[in-house]
């Protein structure tokens, strides 16, 4: 009895590695990363300004990467609002036009573009999730739009 409640405790302390504000990842595998979701604040900033924002919030987060659809379907479903809703993530290509990169250095795993995405060429070099995609697909969009946006970072282990 006494180890059972020891371990109920400890399981409490593990789910509770994210800071007060951030959610704990969408299942046991990748419960060791926290997100942040701007919109139930109405905030809306453009991907520079998002990414500061991630980065103030503490100095390991950044806008999200994506891994897969789970986490996909976690960022719009569980962060979000049921429905996909345009919403910066990291990834952009600044730096080098048609080559995709995460902003939190994360390799370029998985993509789930939306149709004819990426269509924008050089006016368009941040990526969100768009409200046209019914499960939240990508689209490339313009830098300085603002819109909600969401940040990653590893939990506390
Ligand atoms: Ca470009
Ligand atoms: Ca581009
Ligand atoms: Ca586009």
């Amino acid at each position: 009895m006494v180890s059972a409640v020891f371990l109920l405790a400890s399981l409490t302390v593990a789910a509770a590695s994210c800071p007060e504000g951030w959610t704990p990842g969408y299942s046991l595998d990748n419960d060791n990363f926290c997100y942040w979701y701007s919109l139930p604040d109405g905030f809306k900033a453009s991907w520079d300004n998002a990414r500061i924002i991630c980065q103030a919030k503490d100095p390991r987060a950044d806008l999200a990467s994506i891994s897969d659809l789970t986490e996909q379907g976690f960022l719009v479903d569980t962060m979000g609002a049921g429905k996909p809703i345009d919403t910066w993530i990291g990834l952009n290509d600044v730096d080098e036009e048609g080559t995709f990169e995460w902003s939190d250095g994360s390799a370029v795993t998985f993509q789930d573009w939306w149709l004819e995405n990426p269509d924008g060429g050089d006016s368009d070099d941040c990526v969100h999730i768009t409200d046209g995609g019914p499960n939240g697909e990508w689209s490339d969009s313009v830098c300085s739009n603002p819109e909600p946006f969401v940040c990653k970072m590893p939990a506390t282990p």
